[in-house]
Parts: C-alpha cells; sequence; structure tokens
C-alpha cells in the first residue's frame, strides 16, 4: 500500500521553512499532498491560485509531491486522497499549543488519521510567512527566507500596492 501524506497549510507565501519540512516528508512518503487551506484567523495576502503557483513552481524537482486546495476541512481532503498522515512543522513551544488543539481536534473528527510532526531546521526556527511578508513590505532582504520566484512575486505585490 503506497504511504500518502498531506501537508497543509496557509502557505502565504510558502518559505525555506515550509521547503524544508516539504522536502524531508516527501523522502519518508511515496505521495505527498501539499494542499492550501483556508485559516480562519488569517487574511491572505496572496490568493490560493497564486498561492499554488509559487509552491508549485518551487517544488518542481521532487517527483512524488502534488499541489492542491481545499475548501472544506482538512480531514475530509486527507479522506479524499486516502492518506494515512498529516505532516505539520513545529518550530518553537509556542507553535505546541495551537498544533495541539488541531491535532486533537482532527482526531475528533477523523481517528484513523494520524499527525506527523517535523522538527524544524535550527536555521529556520524563526522563519514564519507573517515574518517575511512584513520584512519584504518595508523593503527588507528576504532573499535568505523564501525561493527567487517568491520574493519576485511578494516584491511585485507591494509594488503593485504603491501605485
Ligand atoms: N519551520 C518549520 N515548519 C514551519 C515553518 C518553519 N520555519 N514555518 C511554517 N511551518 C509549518 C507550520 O508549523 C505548519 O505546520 C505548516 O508549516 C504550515 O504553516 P502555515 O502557517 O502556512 O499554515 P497554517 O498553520 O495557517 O495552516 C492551518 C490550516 C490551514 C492547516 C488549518 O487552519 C486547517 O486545517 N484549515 C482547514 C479547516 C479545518 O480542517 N479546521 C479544523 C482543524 S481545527
Amino acid at each position: 500500500m503506497a504511504r500518502v501524506a498531506v501537508c497543509p497549510g496557509s502557505f502565504d507565501p510558502i518559505t525555506y521553512g515550509h521547503l524544508d519540512i516539504i522536502t524531508r516528508a516527501a523522502k519518508v512518503f511515496d505521495e505527498l499532498y501539499i494542499v492550501v487551506l483556508n485559516n480562519s484567523s488569517k487574511q491572505p495576502l496572496f490568493s490560493v491560485e497564486e498561492r499554488m503557483d509559487l509552491i508549485n513552481q518551487v517544488t518542481k524537482r521532487i517527483p512524488n509531491v502534488k499541489v492542491d486546495s481545499f475548501q472544506g476541512l482538512l480531514v475530509d481532503y486527507a479522506d479524499g486522497v486516502h492518506a494515512q498522515a498529516i505532516i505539520r512543522g513545529l518550530r518553537a513551544v509556542s507553535d505546541f499549543e495551537y498544533e495541539m488543539q488541531i491535532t486533537s481536534m482532527n482526531r475528533v473528527l477523523d481517528d484513523k488519521i494520524e499527525t506527523f510532526f517535523i522538527m524544524t531546521n535550527n536555521q529556520y526556527s524563526f522563519l514564519s510567512s507573517s515574518i517575511v511578508k512584513e520584512v519584504a513590505r518595508y523593503g527588507g532582504k528576504i532573499s535568505e527566507l523564501v525561493p527567487d520566484e517568491v520574493e519576485e512575486a511578494l516584491l511585485k505585490k507591494f509594488d503593485d500596492d504603491k501605485k
């Protein structure tokens, strides 16, 4: 049986922190679905299509990755692609409470799917999409935080806003 996992997130936009988790998970699972979902507590900068397009560009060399989006519950998506696992990244203790809450909720909704956590690479432990957007908005250097394609998209987004 193929080992299938789902790596869910807002990915607004994808960073080197996300990419590290994706690359490592793709080595362990046969198929890895990167799925862009709605986080009701976040107001996205990029549209779902823009986020998917960026993820597609920066994961094109990882053959067992598929990029998708879904409106609804993560467990329903996972069920639809016959995934056995959900992959999440952990950066710091501050992530723990939130991750524990959503993992427990997902388990109540569907007790067949397991959540696996991948510890961040130390290099990216401070990195989040929000920090990248904040730095890019005020013209700071982000080339070590996101792939070139994402940097270009962010610069364009904030340039267009100024027009
Ligand atoms: N290093 C390691 N991991 C990282 C890093 C980094 N630097 N940056 C981010 N990550 C990890 C995060 O910890 C997370 O695991 C993943 O990457 C994605 O992060 P984000 O911020 O892009 O995504 P989130 O946390 O906003 O995603 C939340 C979901 C959209 C998955 C969630 O809201 C959801 O499941 N929504 C659908 C509705 C649903 O099913 N709700 C029920 C669950 S309560």
